[in-house]
């Protein structure tokens, strides 16, 4: 707690006069206010004029041999351009967005893997944690994937010039699902992603045939505030909250995406904002949700807008079926337009399916229907103690809370948030099925303890609670959960998942 005054300190609680600062600015399962404006910026609000044409992230380059798959992942120092400022920042391969990563069920996946991130440049040296920002590592968020060995093992770390090839064998892991990697070396992470290194795109290929012929779009949705041509410097505050000015899609502010009218698109989403939390809708237009975090459902789910907490995914069709035009894809928590969507080209006339040949989605709606009341009922207190984050009273690395779960098994976990603020809770290797949710947006409740698809990150709302029942399967290992805003993750809240 070295110098944090007294507000600070409340903030930190989620209590006192703090607890209007915090939800004003983002809070976010709340219904979207005027007030959310204030301090968060956005991109000028409504009228950021359109931007460049819209550009998917680059393909990561891999080299297939069979079911073997080869890249190179490299965090460096590297210059991009943002809104027109030249801007040093952490990024993948130099680039920014990320590149994605395409492969498929049963793929091994190879990362070769090297930490060229430069030691004690401006842009690393030690963090007002105390941690040094040139080490790195890196987490497949998403994947259920062993947290072990060579594999998602986020206990491992880089320093600069260290090189380690990661080993992810996908024969457990299902098709039709966008994850995305990032680092996840505990105590830099909120600022190594405030940086530049917000994640790529890990999509596993579907499936299910009835969405295989649309046009496909991602979207990576973060936000930065630049000052002297870097990502401003990150506080002690920002730790607990922290909003950029600038919000892009893919990098970009605004840009353009065509649309034959007529046209279905499939549009991935993710939000890999620090702290943003999103809530995303198309003007005019109804967008079809087809999957979630982990995997697609079993039909599409109409949907006027929708809650988008940090590291949460969406998998959603859209069709130009109105006037043609020019529509906003908006943030409507901040007004801040993320997408302008412009009809163009010949008419055509695409369908939303009215069902989706998803098997994952039918294990989920089987999960549904199991008796829980037998199952072992685990209970876990997101709250800030003494200006740090803590799961159950303890503070990671300090008096770490451990859950120890028998693998083969399914549990039934409710995550209870004691503060004034909202938690995207996200564990690693295996998705749930959420149960109930108290608390927040009643819309986001509705959708989520309904769909037969499993959340790897949800939202747990001010003073709320969600239950969800979760399969341990497949593999053993120490992994970590924790609240997917990495400032609060870097200040302690998170625990460790013994799977034994
Ligand atoms: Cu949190």
């Amino acid at each position: 707690m070295r110098g944090v005054n007294r507000r600070q300190f409340l903030a930190y609680m989620g209590i006192g006069t703090a607890v209007g600062l915090i939800n004003a600015c983002g809070g976010g399962s709340g219904i979207p206010t005027a007030g959310m404006m204030t301090g968060g910026g956005g991109s000028g609000g409504g009228t950021t004029t359109p931007g460049a044409t819209f550009q998917d992230p680059p393909l990561a380059q891999l080299t297939r041999n069979g079911n073997l798959v080869e890249t190179t992942l490299s965090p460096m120092r590297a210059q991009t351009t943002i809104n027109g400022q030249t801007v040093t920042m952490m990024l993948y391969n130099g680039s920014y967005p990320a590149p994605t990563i395409r492969v498929k069920s049963g793929d091994i996946l190879r990362v070769n893997f090297t930490n060229n991130l430069p030691a004690n440049a401006d842009i690393t040296g030690t963090n007002v944690l105390g941690y040094d920002m040139s080490v790195t590592n890196l987490h497949t968020h998403g994947w259920h994937v062993s947290p072990s060995g060579n594999a998602d093992n986020i206990f491992l770390h880089f320093n600069p010039g260290d090189s380690h090839t990661f080993e992810y064998d996908l024969s457990k892991q299902w098709g039709g699902m966008m994850g995305f990697y990032h680092p996840h070396n505990h105590g830099t992470v909120g600022e190594q992603f405030w940086r530049g290194l917000a994640g790529g795109a890990l999509i596993v290929e579907d499936d299910t045939p009835e969405l295989q012929n649309y046009e496909e779009h991602i979207m990576i949705i973060t936000d930065i505030s630049i000052a002297n041509g870097l990502p401003t410097e990150w506080t002690r505050q920002d730790y607990m909250r922290n909003l950029g000015d600038i919000v892009m899609v893919n990098g970009q502010v605004n840009p353009v995406l065509n649309i034959q009218p007529g046209q279905v698109q499939r549009w991935r989403i993710l939000n890999a904002c620090v702290y943003r939390y999103l809530r995303v809708s198309l003007q005019n237009h109804t967008m079809y949700l087809v999957g979630v975090d982990d995997n697609l459902l079993d039909q599409p789910v109409p949907i006027n807008d929708i809650l988008l907490a940090p590291a949460e995914r969406i998998d959603v069709l859209v069709k130009a079926d109105q006037t043609p035009g020019t529509y906003t894809f908006e943030d409507l928590n901040s007004n801040t337009p993320l997408v302008t969507v412009e009809y163009s080209g010949a008419q055509t006339n695409d369908q939303i399916p009215t069902t989706i040949n998803s098997a994952t989605a039918n294990w989920v709606a089987q999960l549904r229907q199991m008796d829980t009341s037998n199952l072992r009922q685990v209970s876990m207190t997101l709250s800030f103690v003494r200006g740090q984050g803590a799961i159950n009273g303890g503070v990671f690395g300090q008096n770490t809370y451990i859950l120890e779960s028998p693998v083969g098994t399914y549990e039934v976990w409710t995550i209870f948030n004691r503060s004034g603020m909202d938690h995207p809770f996200h564990q690693h290797v295996d998705g749930a099925v959420i149960l109930s949710i108290n608390g927040g947006d009643p819309a986001y409740a509705q959708l989520y303890t309904s769909v037969n698809g499993l959340k790897d990150t949800i939202n747990v709302p001010p003073m709320g609670s969600v239950t969800m029942l979760v399969p341990v399967l497949d593999y053993t290992g120490d992994t970590v959960f924790h609240c997917h805003i990495l400032g609060h993750e870097d200040i302690g809240m998170m625990g460790i998942w013994r799977r034994v």
